[in-house]
């Protein structure tokens, strides 16, 4: 039976760059998860739908996974596909929904930032195609947050979640499935991975060591690494799934997986990665040696045809979010593929790749993926470093992580890249400091203007016409472009759950002196970016929390 529950609107169920994200307390107010579901249902709409749902297994998700369970009985959804015990990793999740021609997914998750009682929680509606809901649904998906007066819901009996099957409650019905074995078999078309295996297995100098950071991609990576690739299981740590993350903060980059960045340097490993809460993003390090995540697209785009789906399928563009560089531009002009640059956010490369004209893409984010799914994918941007250098050990023996860039750069120069957040700083001073830089975008005379070495070409709010649909994003990131090409990028974090985060964004590109180190080539860069914004008046702050 059918029941109406009054319920009452709330006003900030905003979904920002990827769902709404808030703290757990937020999604424990009365009717708070229920109103946003019952959002969900009705932009779908969900009478007849099939939904995959699982998330990261962060803290309340089995809550909200039983509110799921109920609301959509309440809408009429045929049939909910959930990952037992409520767990899958982001990409795994696009991947059930395209393989099973889902309606859409319910992805439970707050990606990188921090899980347990006292932190985040997110919910992330995807479409039929695997990827974020666009900008129109989650607008749709608001307005109906803003006006809900009832949820509607059926008493299903608890569901077990821990177990794989089929459970029926007279019309609606609940598969339980296995949330590993369809996204390794679909790594396994995508990569060789007996090559792979054959040189991890001939060259055991060449160390490997992947760290879950403690979240969801544990038991991937075992089954991968450890089950399919044969290496021992002393090459995975923090595998082992917590709802919050064993109070860590589960972002794969040099601040917060300084426990992979230390065993590296102080075990000589020639390979590390971690990704992160949802399994989505992918940090690549070696001893000595950073990938960054704006090189790696480029380097995964340079040496695509290695990778057999892309020497089967071939590449059909290449694409990065505004403010990752311009390398992988590079790659596209000398390899004749298009470019496309799109805002912030995984959004806005699904219709690019439905339309067949992406197959790589990246952010600078530690966001990497192509189109075998449509969201960014941690592990396989793992298993394509690997086959890379794999690769390039079959050309010349003893070929280290280092030695891959250092050729990428000595062919097409450098495009130095380094971003500064300032997580938390007073939001009214933050926007106090967008709006200065909008102002200096429409000023007659900042173009043409020199600051120090550098005289400004362009000075834009940046805005994004998607070539498919002739969609329109607006106000995605204050960008600064000199006349060298080099760049400065300001825009506001659309994934925080507290304040405000600032992220800073320069870009200097060098074709002959490639071997400086990051901080180097571009302080004079961050000088500029923090004089022209007048960043410490408006938030009290001079040093970021994270430097990549
Ligand atoms: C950040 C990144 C963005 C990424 C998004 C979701 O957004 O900058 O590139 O797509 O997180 O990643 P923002 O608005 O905070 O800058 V994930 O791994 O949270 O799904
Ligand atoms: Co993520």
């Amino acid at each position: 039976m059918i029941v109406k529950v009054s319920t009452t609107a709330y006003d900030d169920q905003k979904p920002g760059t990827s769902g709404l994200r808030k703290r757990v307390k937020v999604f424990q107010q009365k009717g708070y998860t229920e109103n946003f579901i019952q959002a969900i249902m009705e932009s779908i709409p969900a009478e007849g739908a099939t939904l995959v749902v699982g998330g990261d297994g962060r803290y309340y998700s089995k809550d909200a996974i039983n509110i799921i369970i109920k609301i959509a009985a309440g809408n009429k959804v045929s049939k909910l596909i959930i990952g037992q015990n409520g767990i899958l990793s982001t990409p795994a999740a696009s991947n059930l929904i395209r393989k099973r021609k889902a309606t859409g997914g319910i992805l439970l998750t707050a990606s990188h930032n921090p899980g347990g009682p006292k932190y985040d929680f997110g919910i992330k509606y995807n479409i039929g195609n695997g990827g974020p809901a666009p900008e129109a649904v989650t607008e749709k998906i608001f307005a109906v947050t803003k006006s809900i007066t009832e949820y509607k819901m059926v008493d299903v009996p608890e569901i077990d979640l821990s177990t794989v099957g089929i459970t029926k409650h007279n019309d609606f019905q609940v598969e339980v499935v296995d949330s590993i074995v369809d996204y390794v078999q679909l790594m396994k078309e995508i990569f060789d991975f007996s090559a792979i295996k054959a040189f991890l297995t001939a060259n055991p100098d060449f160390t490997v060591l992947f760290d879950a950071m403690h979240a969801v991609t544990g038991p991937y990576a075992k089954r991968i690494f450890v089950e399919e690739l044969g290496l021992p299981e002393s090459s995975i740590i923090n595998f082992v799934p917590k709802e919050d993350f064993n109070a860590g903060h589960p972002d794969p980059n040099l601040t917060y997986a300084h426990e992979l960045v230390e065993l590296v340097e102080k075990n000589n490993i020639s390979f590390g990665a971690a990704s992160d809460g949802d399994g989505d993003r992918n940090m690549i390090i070696g001893k000595g040696t950073f990938v960054n995540p704006s090189d790696s697209v480029a380097i995964i785009a340079a040496n695509a045809q290695v990778i057999p789906y892309f020497a089967k399928t071939g590449v059909k563009g290449l694409a990065r979010s505004m403010p990752t560089s311009s390398a992988i531009d590079l790659v596209a002009k000398a390899k004749g593929f298009k470019i496309y640059e799109v805002p912030t956010g995984w959004k806005f490369f699904g219709n690019l790749m439905d339309a067949n004209q992406l197959s790589i893409c990246g952010e600078e984010s530690f966001g990497t993926g192509s189109d075998h799914i449509r969201e960014k994918d941690g592990l396989w941007a793992v298993l394509a470093w690997l086959s890379i250098v794999a690769h390039a050990n079959s050309v010349k023996p003893g070929t280290s992580l280092q030695d891959v860039l250092n050729q990428h750069y000595s062919v097409y120069g450098r495009n130095y890249f380094s971003r500064y957040d300032f997580e938390e700083v007073d939001g009214i001073g933050a926007g106090k400091m967008m709006d200065l830089l909008r102002t200096l975008s429409t000023s007659s005379t900042f173009v043409g203007s020199q600051l120090g070495d550098y005289t400004v070409a362009l000075c834009d709010d940046f805005s994004y016409v998607d070539p498919i649909d002739s969609s329109v994003s607006k106000n995605q990131g204050l960008r600064v472009i000199f006349t060298d090409g080099s760049r400065i990028v300001f825009r506001l974090s659309g994934t925080g759950s507290q304040g405000a985060t600032i992220r800073l964004y320069v870009e200097k590109y060098s074709k002959d002196e490639t071997d400086k180190t990051t901080q180097d080539a571009i302080q004079d860069l961050i000088a500029i970016a923090l004089h022209i914004s007048r960043l410490k008046e408006f938030t009290g702050r001079e040093t970021p929390t994270v430097i990549t």
